[in-house]
């Protein structure tokens, strides 16, 4: 499964916490765009998709949830519930994000810009390219 937990350090002092992400350093890929989800609903489900070429790291920045992986063969589940900590992922992975705390702020740090024809949206298809890849 292309997907790790990284670990950032933790900064600050007798005033609170501060967390620096710098680019080729404690960000393993260029950023090219940065975005994140809040407000989720209760109940909410997001993603079902992977993508064809793009690295992502997700960050908890508040709050909490959690993230289904799928890389055609074996399925796990991580929960993010720290900003000292993201979820590195690339190659061809589908994704489920559940569970998300009312407070959830998810940070997402991508290494392309934006671009829907990246996205596998349908998980037929997504089982079809694991597989051709694989040939
Ligand atoms: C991912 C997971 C973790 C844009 O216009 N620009 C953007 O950069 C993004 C990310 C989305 N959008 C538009 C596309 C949709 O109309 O915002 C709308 C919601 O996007 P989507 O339904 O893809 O959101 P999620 O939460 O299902 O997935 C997102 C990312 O799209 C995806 O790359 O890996 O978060």
């Amino acid at each position: 499964m292309s997907s790790k937990l990284i670990n950032f350090k933790t900064l600050g002092d007798d005033r609170g916490s501060l967390i620096a992400l710098e680019e080729n350093y404690n960000t393993p890929f260029a950023i090219k765009r940065v975005y994140y989800i809040f407000d989720t609903k209760a109940g909410i489900r997001r993603g079902y998709h992977a993508h064809l070429d793009l690295k992502q790291l997700a960050i908890c920045v508040k709050g909490s949830c959690k993230f289904l992986l799928d890389d055609g063969e074996r399925r796990e589940t991580i929960e993010l519930s720290t900003p000292n900590q993201g979820l590195l992922i690339e190659g061809l992975v589908w994704r489920e994000m559940f569970d998300f705390s009312e407070d959830c702020v998810l940070m997402v740090l991508a290494d392309e810009h934006y671009d829907e024809d990246d996205y596998i949206r349908d998980y037929k298809k997504f089982i079809e390219v694991v597989k051709n890849e694989k040939k």
